[in-house]
């Protein structure tokens, strides 16, 4: 089987990060092996919240995955708390990115034109680094936005611009999601040095969890053979359908995705 490692969060409520790409991963047929950045009551976005994080353990876990003499089709990273496990990721990174693993960057930092609770400029410096050494990138319109350090995109050509900025870094494959425009959501995908716009229906608003599902399944998808295009074709339309059905009275719940799994099982 595909075995994808999963550096992200386990959040108690919110419906993001870990608890969205491994059922996610599983049902694709992937084998989804998390190593936890932090372990949290819920995520970031509600009034409160406690975090355990994992800085002080991340290597040590490194290390004993090491001694398994495990390698992996594919990485994907995303929430982290401090600096210093961007650091953890890259010696990850050297420890376990073969020639072929494929290696998901989230840059995980903002939303609606801010920073999540806890981000610094510090961070978001060393996430655009980060960022430089993946084959996906896959930032919403404000982490784009900080990417390319110039001001919230408003129009699909201020993103296209900061596109060709980023894609500086030597990125191959970067997918900005979720840019809002009357009733559709646009997601550009810069591929093979080509645009292309995939766009759905928007129903309501911004979700938690919606960037981590999207970019478990362009992951997974593209472990399994497919295309960026048709990867991210996959992502969306799952993504369109969830919304869609869910009943959500607060965005930080997350969409109602796990009705909606069995259809991912058809994509191996
Ligand atoms: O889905 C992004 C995300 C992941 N993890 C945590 C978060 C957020 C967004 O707020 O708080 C802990």
């Amino acid at each position: 089987m595909k075995k994808c490692a999963v550096i992200n969060d386990l959040s108690g409520f919110g419906k993001c990060s870990l608890t969205a790409a491994i059922p996610v991963l599983s049902v694709m047929g992937c084998e989804a092996h998390p190593l936890p950045t932090a372990i949290l009551s819920n995520q970031t976005g509600y009034k409160s919240y406690r975090v355990l994080s994992m800085t002080d353990y991340m290597q040590a876990f490194m290390n004993e995955w090491r001694k398994l003499g495990v390698s992996f089709d594919g990485i994907l990273t995303g929430y982290v708390c401090d600096e210093k496990q961007i650091d953890l990721i890259n010696n990850f990174i050297d420890a376990f990115k073969c020639e072929n693993t494929i290696l998901a960057v989230d840059p995980v930092m903002a939303d609606g034109g801010k920073l999540y609770d806890g981000f610094t400029d510090k961070m978001t410096d060393k996430i655009r680094t980060l960022c430089s050494r993946a084959d996906i990138i896959t930032p919403n319109v404000s982490e784009l936005s900080i990417l390319a350090d110039e001001p919230f995109c408003k129009t699909i050509n201020d993103i296209e611009k900061c596109v060709e900025k980023v894609k500086k870094l030597g990125i191959k494959n970067i997918i900005v999601t979720g840019f809002d425009e009357n009733d559709r959501i646009t997601n550009l995908v810069y591929s093979e040095n080509d645009f292309t716009r995939i766009s759905s229906k928007k129903y309501g608003g911004s979700f938690s969890g919606t960037g981590d599902l999207f970019v478990s399944i362009v992951l997974g998808a593209v472990m399994n053979g497919k295309s960026i295009i048709s990867s991210v074709k996959l992502a969306s339309s799952f993504l369109e359908k969830a919304i869609k059905y869910s009943d959500i009275s607060d965005r930080n719940d997350g969409i109602d995705f796990e009705r909606y799994l069995g259809d991912l099982a058809y994509e191996n």
